[in-house]
């Protein structure tokens, strides 16, 4: 039984009187996609949308039927308030125009519909993120409107689809986490202003890229690796489920650094992640949980995007493992670190030179 407990509705509507009032209407909104795409992603195989769509999107990747199946169900539900400008998703090429017969609004809603998704198949946990933006006036965006730094976002959120669906939301004042009661269909306010622990034992990245990674990431790393024995002194944990809302939400949950981190895999991306519908919103539900979200070098809500799809590294997490890695860019931008060599003979190492 809910009875007064806090909806996502109640909240919301509390959250954005005055100023943003017509953001609340959109963010129920998103919600109500949000529903559906819970119960779409929920039918496992049932569904019918398993498998490929046969169609590439911008970045150039595969799309699933359930990615477009998503992307459709967040453009329906949002484009018809009249609180919108325009919207933006990982998987459509340019920005989608508000339809013919709908009125226009002053926000830039900006989303990526189902990310993971290469883990859906597999039953893993997937999700949406989105971050919500603004434009000076009402009317029809164009891309230049949408390119805007993360400090720029008015509220930012994630759903996550696991054995529960959590919609987790901030507008700017902490960072909240609401669970879906599949029985009313209410989102219900279960996890009210998260904090992540400022410090952890816990990293997650994909190792199968060390080779391409940049030296201060290898140095993090390895003394992580080394746990007890190395210049840490404590054993650490690693986790990657390949699912970025997954690890941001076990983040929050109970603290950790996720790092998709700059590689020279491939020359022409600088990172893995999108800017503007991944990191800022991760970055800013992060911060207003108390962690840190950088690039390494920069914090990533200070970024000037300049392309739509713009690709940048995250590092984000607990505070103090942020704030070393951020440091370790420095020394090494500096050349105050000395070269990164090997885990076993460097000077962080099990093995250390006593000479
Ligand atoms: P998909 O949406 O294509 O599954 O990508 C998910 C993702 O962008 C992000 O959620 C993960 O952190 C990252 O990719 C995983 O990448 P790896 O393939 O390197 O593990």
């Amino acid at each position: 039984m809910q009875f007064g407990r806090t909806t996502l509705s109640k909240f919301v509507i509390e959250h954005t009187r005055g100023q943003h009032s017509e953001m609340g209407a959109l963010l129920i909104d998103v919600a109500a996609a949000v529903k559906t795409i819970s119960a779409m992603v929920g039918k496992g195989a049932l569904s019918g949308f398993s498998g490929l769509a046969e169609a590439i999107n911008v970045q150039g990747e595969e799309q699933k039927k359930i990615d477009v199946m998503a992307n459709e169900a967040i453009l329906r539900h949002c484009e018809w308030g009249g609180q919108l400008a325009g919207m933006a998703s990982e998987e459509l090429d340019v920005p989608y125009a508000i339809p013919e017969g709908y009125p226009r609004g002053r926000y830039l809603l900006v989303f990526d519909p189902l990310d993971g998704s290469s883990n859906s198949d597999v039953n893993v946990s997937v999700g949406s993120i989105f971050s919500i933006l603004m434009r000076p006036e009402a009317g029809d965006a164009e891309t230049a409107d949408y390119l805007q730094p993360g400090t720029e976002q008015i509220a930012a959120g994630y759903a996550i689809y696991g054995p529960a669906t959590m919609f987790v939301l901030t507008v700017g004042s902490g960072t909240h986490g609401f669970t879906l009661d599949r029985e009313s269909g209410n989102f219900i306010l279960t996890h009210p202003d998260i904090r992540v622990p400022e410090d952890t034992r816990e990293f997650a990245i994909n190792t199968s890229n060390e080779r391409f990674w940049e030296p201060p990431v290898q140095r993090y790393v390895a003394e992580c690796k080394a746990g007890k024995t190395g210049v840490r002194g404590a054993d650490f944990n690693m986790r990657w489920i390949a699912s970025m809302v997954a690890e941001v939400h076990r983040i929050l949950m109970r603290g950790g650094i996720f790092m998709y981190p700059k590689d020279n895999k491939d020359p022409a991306k600088p990172g893995r992640l999108r800017l503007l519908y991944e990191a800022n919103p991760m970055a800013m539900l992060v911060e207003q949980a108390g962690g840190a979200a950088s690039t390494g070098r920069v914090r990533i809500l200070d970024v000037a995007p300049d392309a739509l799809h713009q690709r940048v590294p995250v590092i984000l997490g607990s505070k103090n493992e942020v704030e070393r890695v951020e440091r370790y860019h420095h020394e090494h931008d500096a050349g105050t670190d000395r070269p990164f060599v090997s885990p076993l003979f460097s000077d962080r190492s099990l093995f250390r030179e006593t000479a």
